[in-house]
């Protein structure tokens, strides 16, 4: 039985930009669902896994396969239906799991033969059986997997055109944040894989460098905390010569231990959610544990970077509170909150969050003509009628904010204190000139953006007050008198997902 298993691309994003610049190969990672369901995949079958992001192969030349498996983020849903008429249309039954499937249930089940909802530990073994005896049930729902004692994910399916490879070690997020998908898919309890199966997985990563794609290593309470220092203490005595990059909460920079432990572990950058310069914003976006009173973000950003890790901070625009102006300060804070890398995204309504649910009532959202809008859901594009900033307000807003993030004198300050401080300054020039050339294209597609797809957002009333910036010169952290920039340090693109 052959079994084909598909990363569908996002023309949009990957394949462009990937393109543009040499750089961005820093920036695909490796579809580790797809390598996941591979591992749970009986030895009768013969797996082929595709990722379209490193280029769309032509199906037709290849043999027919008895099985089709598509994953996909809502921002891929229009590519996987092509994919799947293709497939269907052969005959080939196809099945698509992943966060789209889960959430658009019902438009998805209109485009391919089976759905898997949630994880499919518990499920994708019985589908398989189905499909080999022609008896594909339409629905499968897979829940939340118990995730002790899982096989290592296939890591030897894809080619070595990736600079990182990747594992996941914990599941779940207790923070449920209002744009976020990630607490109604794998659940408010924060799930742990036993940490011996981890270090086993790890060593088997072919890549130097390994993406930790949990959505927060170090969890919210002490226990989790101290299960990290486990598996760094773990990892540092299995000795892999890996180096890794993570995502987690602010919180991460208060125990000077576990920092210690997780560079000795070979941790080099951490990609945090900071996602608003206002206390108004974080409670907008329900943030709570960026609003803990008394977080000084730039001493905690300073404590990370002491241990050489490099710290990635991302931020959403288009909040209800943000005004023009926002982009500016966004790129202010970052800079005195000391970031090696900024990385700033629309707000975006994702099926299944609350924010969807806000904006749905509300009638907010721009761009509903799916699944056909799906792809601009890249957190890239602005895809919903934001409170007090037009379509054009908001892209200037973001170009605004990458433009001063990432002028070259400040790129220049942040590599020579990296340079200053031993703290990898290389990977910090690589990183900020990929953002900074990053801009240019950014600036071309919001151009193709707005000629397309004007006519889909409403006429703006301009803002009269400005409660923001209040807010945001009260700010504890950022109205701390403002350090001289060289002391700012160093950057890379690590993942563009919020934590
Ligand atoms: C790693 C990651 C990335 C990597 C992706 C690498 C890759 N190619 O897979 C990168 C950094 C590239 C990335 C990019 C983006 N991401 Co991202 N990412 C994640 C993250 C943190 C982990 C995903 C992961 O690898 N999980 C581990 C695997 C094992 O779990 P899984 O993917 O859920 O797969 C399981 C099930 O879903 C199911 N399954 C999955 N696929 C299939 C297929 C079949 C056939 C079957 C049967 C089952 C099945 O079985 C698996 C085992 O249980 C998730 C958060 C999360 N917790 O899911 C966000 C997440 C998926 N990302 C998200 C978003 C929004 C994005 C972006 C659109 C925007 C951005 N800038 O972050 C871009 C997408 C760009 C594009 N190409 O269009 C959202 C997606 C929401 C949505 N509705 O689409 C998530 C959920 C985070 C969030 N804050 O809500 N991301
Ligand atoms: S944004 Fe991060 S902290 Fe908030 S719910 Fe999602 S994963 Fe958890």
């Amino acid at each position: 039985m052959k079994l084909y298993l598909i990363n569908p691309s996002n023309p949009l994003v990957s394949i462009v930009n990937v393109n543009e610049s040499r750089w961005n190969r820093y920036r695909v990672w490796k579809p580790l669902s797809l390598m996941v369901l591979a591992s749970l995949t009986p030895r009768e079958w013969k797996i082929e896994i595709t990722d379209e992001n490193l280029g769309v192969p032509d199906y037709s030349a290849m043999p027919r396969p008895d099985l089709v498996g598509i994953t996909a983020f809502t921002s891929q849903a229009n590519r996987a239906y092509e994919v799947a008429a293709y497939f269907r249309h052969l005959g080939v039954p196809v099945v698509m799991g992943g966060i789209h499937a889960t959430m658009c249930l019902d438009e998805v089940m209109e485009h391919v033969d089976s759905v898997v909802t949630g994880e499919a530990e518990s499920v994708w073994a019985e589908l398989l059986e189905d499909a080999q005896h022609g008896r594909l049930k339409r629905r499968y729902d897979g829940g939340r997997a118990d995730i002790n004692g899982l096989a290592p994910a296939r890591h030897d399916l894809l080619p070595a055109r990736y600079a990182f490879g990747a594992i996941q070690t914990t599941r779940g997020c207790p923070l449920n944040c209002s744009f976020c998908s990630v607490t109604t898919f794998n659940g408010a309890q924060y799930r742990q894989r036993p940490i011996p199966d981890v270090v086993h997985e790890f060593r088997s990563i072919r890549e130097k460098r390994v993406l930790v794609v949990d959505d927060n290593l170090i969890g919210t309470r002490p226990e989790h905390v101290a299960r990290a220092k486990e598996l760094f203490r773990a990892l540092a005595r299995a000795n892999l010569r890996k180096e890794w990059v993570a995502q987690a909460t602010i919180n991460f920079a208060d125990d000077e231990e576990l920092l210690a432990l997780a560079a000795e572990a070979g941790c080099r950058g951490v990609f945090i959610g900071f996602e608003s310069p206002t206390p108004a914003g974080l409670r907008e976006l329900g943030k709570k544990i960026n609003l803990v009173k008394g977080r000084d973000f730039r001493a905690s950003v300073r404590r990370i970077q002491r241990h050489n890790i490099l710290v990635v901070g991302s931020f959403i625009i288009g909040l209800d509170v943000d005004e023009p102006g926002i982009g500016r300060q966004i790129a202010a804070a970052a800079s005195q909150y000391g970031l090696d890398n900024l990385n700033t995204l629309f707000l975006t309504p994702l099926p299944g969050t609350r924010l969807w649910d806000q904006m749905t009532s509300e009638g907010r959202i721009a761009l509903d003509a799916f699944p056909e809008d799906w792809k601009y859901y890249t957190l890239t594009f602005p895809v919903a009628q934001y409170k007090r900033l037009s379509l054009d307000d908001i892209i200037q807003e973001m170009v605004s904010c990458n433009r001063n993030f990432y002028s070259m004198p400040r790129i220049l300050r942040r590599v020579w204190s990296s340079f200053w401080h031993r703290r990898q300054p290389l990977i910090s020039l690589v990183g900020n000139l990929s953002y900074r050339s990053n801009i240019r294209v950014d600036c071309q597609s919001y151009a193709d953006f707005k000629r397309q797809r004007r006519g889909s957002f409403r006429q703006q009333p301009k803002a009269t007050t400005n409660p923001g910036r209040n807010e945001y010169e009260n700010h504890p952290s950022l109205s701390q008198p403002h350090r001289p920039s060289h002391l700012a340090p160093p950057g890379r693109g690590t993942t563009q997902t919020p934590a």
